[in-house]
């Protein structure tokens, strides 16, 4: 039995022995991989995205794409990490019957290798950094001139959309209000860029569209606060998409929904047309439902992206007494 350059016993017997633990090793950690995948009944994409849903803006997919990547990242240097760690636990073990005072070689001032261990990680660093900053700037970005500009504005609890730019015949900004009754539609172009300016009338709120995979604060007085409260970005597909309140702002947060409703550009120049407009059966401006209506019927072909209310959420129902609790025990009804 000879010894090692590490002062461990080894022979050939030894060696098969451990090339049949690898191989049993390996075939375990494969195993578990599959299972794990399969279990969580993940698509190949979701998997290799690491869940982070796909976006329908191109700012984030780039997120996306970063975050991927960085996960690949982790997981290589994870395995590194790992491989080592198993490495020493099953191949540089104390024999049984070592000597109680038999120490491996001592190792004194591995420079080469403090070397290796510093420049590595910060060449990782360097790369996630670098990749953080282009993946930030491009999400951030802001062109001087967008082609629609909205001002958002939050407050408890519930969403203004105001569309600078377009006016209805008494000289009014285009807005959509939400209420009790009805979802707030945020409608807008796709394959336009968009800027977003966000203003809150009292707390703090954050204006979430999932699909956007973006999410940002809103601030009351945004420059007293410090805050760049604009960002812009482009939807390159026509839907519905949800959009929440992302901030807990009150007793009704989690109420305090809207939805954006991407349409093709030319559908929704004819909107702003028609919210520019007096809608005859009332006299009064097209209300954003009654635009969508009249696009729809115009346009058949517009279907669902022409409902006129809100399709991804639905008001919260503000009527005490529809609750099963207060039928049940009569509390809060005022009619016990
Ligand atoms: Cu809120």
């Amino acid at each position: 039995m000879g010894r090692n350059r590490w002062g461990w016993a080894s022979n050939r017997r030894l060696g098969s022995n451990r090339s049949t633990r690898s191989t049993r090793s390996a075939k375990l950690i494969g195993l578990v991989t599959l299972v794990v995948f399969a279990a969580s009944g993940c698509t190949t994409d979701q998997a290799l995205h690491f869940g982070w849903p796909p976006a329908i803006t191109p700012q984030g997919e780039k997120m996306r794409q970063f975050w991927m990547y960085a996960g690949f990242a982790a997981l290589i240097v994870g395995v590194i990490v790992w491989a080592l760690i198993f490495w020493t636990v099953a191949f540089h073990r104390k024999r049984k019957n070592a000597p109680a005072d038999e120490l491996p070689r001592q190792f004194q001032d591995p420079g080469k290798l403090e070397l290796v261990y510093t420049v590595i990680p910060f060449v990782i660093i360097a790369v996630l950094f670098y990749f953080t900053v282009t993946t930030q700037n491009f999400v951030l970005n802001k062109i001087p001139n967008p082609d629609v500009e909205v001002n958002v504005v939050a407050f408890q609890w519930n969403w203004e959309f105001d569309y600078k730019g377009y006016h209805t015949p008494d000289g009014q900004d285009v807005k959509t209000i939400g209420s009790s009754q009805e979802i707030p539609l945020l409608v807008l172009p796709t394959e336009k860029v968009i800027q977003y300016d966000l203003l809150s009338t009292d707390v703090i709120h954050s204006f979430f569209v999932p699909a956007f995979n973006f999410k940002r604060d809103v601030f009351p007085d945004p420059s007293k606060n410090n805050q760049d409260s604009s960002f812009q970005n482009t939807i390159d597909q026509t839907g519905p998409f949800v959009g929440r309140c992302a901030e807990l702002c009150g007793t009704y947060h989690s109420m305090m929904n809207f939805e954006v409703r991407a349409l093709t550009d030319d559908e929704f120049n004819q909107y702003m047309k028609l919210r520019e407009s007096i809608d005859p059966q009332t006299n009064q401006p097209y209300t954003a439902s009654a635009a969508l209506t009249k696009l729809g019927q115009d346009d058949p072909s517009c279907g669902t992206l022409c409902t006129p209310y809100a399709v991804t959420t639905h008001p919260f129902d503000t009527d005490r007494t529809s609750g099963s609790a207060s039928q049940d025990t009569g509390l809060n009804t005022g009619d016990n």
